[in-house]
């Protein structure tokens, strides 16, 4: 009886320096002590040969031994759902992995930033349906039947109808505003538009647009540069300087092209602007009066100022990309450049 208390100690002792190493010394370990012909087994057989006056105190201590066994086998299984507790070691000095945060496509960055801008001043932001028919796309805005860009080549129609098209112009979010027949209007337009062309570095088949309409009595050209210059000034910086070329637009009368000095060479002339000085960033003019007509307002009492930008063109000029289709090629590596907080 001494003799196997003594054993049984011994078990415990080995049991508990066991240190859990891989599933085979897991699973020896349980044929070893815990099988049907294992130690706990071998050690309830000896009962027999136990005193009888002693078998209640044995019994016990065996029982205890047998819960003792079995939990330390149930820990170890546990445990070797990790592979580092089960190795026995966790380094916590080793660095963690990287956590790799997004960033905003510089297209979102450049659009949020121009509309702060305008937001700033008094313009609130509308936007529009991308599917579009040929009324809000092109005859409200005075685009005759035979303009070139109601083309084929240019415009991507729906189903070959000629109703239904791919909006070439955000001008559509314009006449769709006008038509609600509430006013004064102050709105910017951001927002995707189509044009069937070859994607190239210089071109590409969709692209993004802010455009921008103020109605209201009195509205003047005055009012159109002066807006244009504070905007101009607060996207690229106080030292900026802007000029209007005279321009045709079907839309607009009379119709300008703003250029801003060049960013790169401060006007001294580079590839950029390809040594004029000078780089071209929107179109912009008084609303012609039949589209106010078109859209039932007045325009003996109202006028208004409108103007476009391609969203591409400016942040190739903020951020000196030289290729459109970087834009649209998800390339992580082009992407993580990106970072701010607008
Ligand atoms: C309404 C009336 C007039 C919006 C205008 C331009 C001039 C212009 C281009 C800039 C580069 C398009 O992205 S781009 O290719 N836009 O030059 N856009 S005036 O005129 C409007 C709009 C809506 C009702």
């Amino acid at each position: 009886m001494e003799n196997l208390l003594q054993q049984i100690e011994g078990y415990r002792q080995e049991i508990s320096s066991i240190q859990p190493n891989g599933a085979e010394t897991l699973e020896t370990y349980r044929i070893r002590f815990l099988g049907t012909k294992g130690i706990v087994k071998a050690l309830f057989g000896e009962m027999k040969n136990v005193p009888a006056e002693r078998k209640k105190e044995f019994g016990a201590i065996l029982n205890d031994f047998k819960q003792f066994a079995e939990a330390k086998y149930e820990q170890w299984k546990a445990g070797l759902t990790s592979t580092e507790e089960q190795a026995g070691s966790v380094d916590l000095t080793l660095p963690g992995d990287p956590l790799n945060v997004g960033s905003r496509h510089p297209i979102s960055l450049v659009r949020n930033e121009i509309l702060s801008i305008f937001r700033r001043l008094g313009f609130s932001v509308a936007e529009g349906p991308e599917i579009e028919d040929d009324w809000h796309n092109f005859t409200a805005l005075n685009l005759p039947e035979n303009h070139p860009a109601r083309d084929m080549q240019d415009t991507f129609y729906l189903h070959r109808s000629p109703d239904w098209l791919l909006r070439t112009h955000t001008s559509n979010v314009q006449i769709r505003e006008m038509e609600k027949g509430k006013l004064p209007i102050r709105i910017v337009n951001p927002g995707r538009v189509y044009r069937n062309e070859t994607i190239s570095a210089r071109a590409h088949c969709f692209f993004h647009q802010v455009e921008g309409l103020y109605i209201d009595e009195h509205v003047s050209f005055a009012d159109l540069k002066q807006t244009l210059y504070f905007f101009v000034q607060e996207l690229f910086g106080r030292d900026v300087k802007i000029r209007f070329r005279p321009s045709y637009f079907p839309f607009t009368e009379p119709s300008a092209e703003m250029d801003i000095s060049c960013l790169i060479c401060n006007g001294k002339g580079c590839n950029v602007c390809k040594h004029t000085g000078w780089v071209e960033i929107l179109g912009c003019g008084m609303v012609h009066p039949q589209v106010l007509e078109n859209c039932g307002i007045d325009s003996n009492k109202y006028t208004g100022y409108a103007f476009g930008m391609g969203i591409e063109r400016i942040t190739m000029l903020k951020y000196q990309i030289n290729d459109l289709r970087l834009f649209s090629e998800n390339d992580v590596r082009f992407l993580e450049q990106f970072t701010a907080s607008l």
